[in-house]
């Protein structure tokens, strides 16, 4: 579906807004004017660079403020009980009966033929309704947690002046850009089968949606310090997923024991997420290989060799490093 002619990736009717470009799922009203998303006090964020673990760190997030309640997280899928809030797929919105009804016949194939050939989700009505995201969080019991992959300088406005926790999770490119490839795959509408090279050379270039991956994470580190911003690592979470999640529990301010730590970890641990129906948004292969370093499998030597001069050239200075 996607340009894949072109020397960068062109999705259909992505946009630009600010220099970083968007797919057209993210809602352009708040991209051009963050301060319409109203936040609450006690609103809790979780937010990332798209594919950096955010889904992992959603469940570990839910089970410090339910009280590691894993019932509870497994009752709907994540992205109703965790929307994106600048979420905006206009086909759903606009056709929402249609899709209704086309996913009460849909849901009678068989699971294999939806999930391995058709590659179409299967939605429940809530699901549907929370692809507009700004209106669904709305909806939301209070204190609401809420995902989003949007820039610093595009993170919607109350919450950073109302001061609502947000964690900020962010994990090595190489992994992320690869993790991403697999994603954009397997979304529809499109299904993206291009050439690794031309993935690649988006990415480097800041052209990939959501923009500059460099960026995206130093501006979050650079307000690392705030007392309402706590900044995660995916490679922590993966190889010190207690002390991941004792510094979470700190920074939200709850209390846990011991048996709650365990229960969290259980729940969060790869192989129970990849088989947890309530994460995997219809089966779509979201939960894939979940390790660092997979990168290895896809850079050539002279990608790595380019990749780790820019990233010697962007992080300087910043203070700021991953593992990979
Ligand atoms: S998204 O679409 O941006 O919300 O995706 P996101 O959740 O940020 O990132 C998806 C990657 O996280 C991996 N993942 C996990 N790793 C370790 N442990 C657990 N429990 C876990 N859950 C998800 C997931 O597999 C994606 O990484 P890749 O490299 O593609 O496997």
């Amino acid at each position: 579906m996607a340009d894949q002619e072109a020397e960068h990736v062109k999705f259909p009717r992505q946009y630009e807004h600010g220099g970083v470009t968007f797919l057209e799922f993210v809602n352009p009203d708040i991209v051009r004017d963050p301060g319409i998303v109203s936040c609450r006090e006690d609103d809790v964020f979780v937010a990332s660079y798209p594919k950096s673990g955010t889904t992992v760190t959603i469940e570990m997030v839910a089970l410090l403020l339910n009280g590691a309640d894993v019932e509870a997280n497994r009752s709907a899928p994540q992205n109703v009980r965790v929307p994106m809030v600048e979420l905006y797929f206009k086909m759903f919105i606009r056709f929402r009966w249609f899709f209704f009804f086309f996913m009460k016949i849909y849901s009678f194939l068989p699971a294999i033929l939806r999930y391995r050939y058709l590659k179409i989700p299967l939605l429940t009505p809530e699901e549907l309704d929370s692809t507009d995201g700004l209106k669904f969080v709305e909806k939301l019991p209070r204190p609401r947690l809420i995902k989003c992959h949007l820039p610093y300088q595009f993170f919607p406005t109350q919450a950073i002046q109302k001061k609502c926790k947000i964690i900020y999770i962010a994990r090595n490119p190489k992994d992320v850009v690869v993790s991403l490839r697999y994603h954009l795959k397997n979304l529809p509408p499109y299904f993206y089968w291009g050439p690794w090279d031309t993935f690649y050379r988006t990415f480097i270039d800041g052209k990939m949606c959501h923009g500059d991956w460099f960026d995206h994470v130093i501006e979050w580190w650079n307000h690392r310090e705030e007392r309402n911003i706590l900044f995660l690592k995916y490679e922590d979470l993966i190889k010190r997923p207690r002390e991941t999640v004792r510094e979470t529990a700190r920074f939200l301010d709850v209390e846990v024991t011991k048996d709650m730590e365990d229960r969290i970890l259980d729940h969060c641990s790869f192989k129970n997420m990849k088989e947890n129906p309530s994460v995997n948004f219809g089966g779509s292969g979201f939960i894939r290989k979940g390790i660092i370093g997979d990168w290895t499998n896809y850079f050539t030597v002279a990608q790595d060799k380019e990749f780790d001069k820019l990233y010697g050239k962007r992080m300087r200075g910043t203070g700021l490093d991953f593992e990979w």
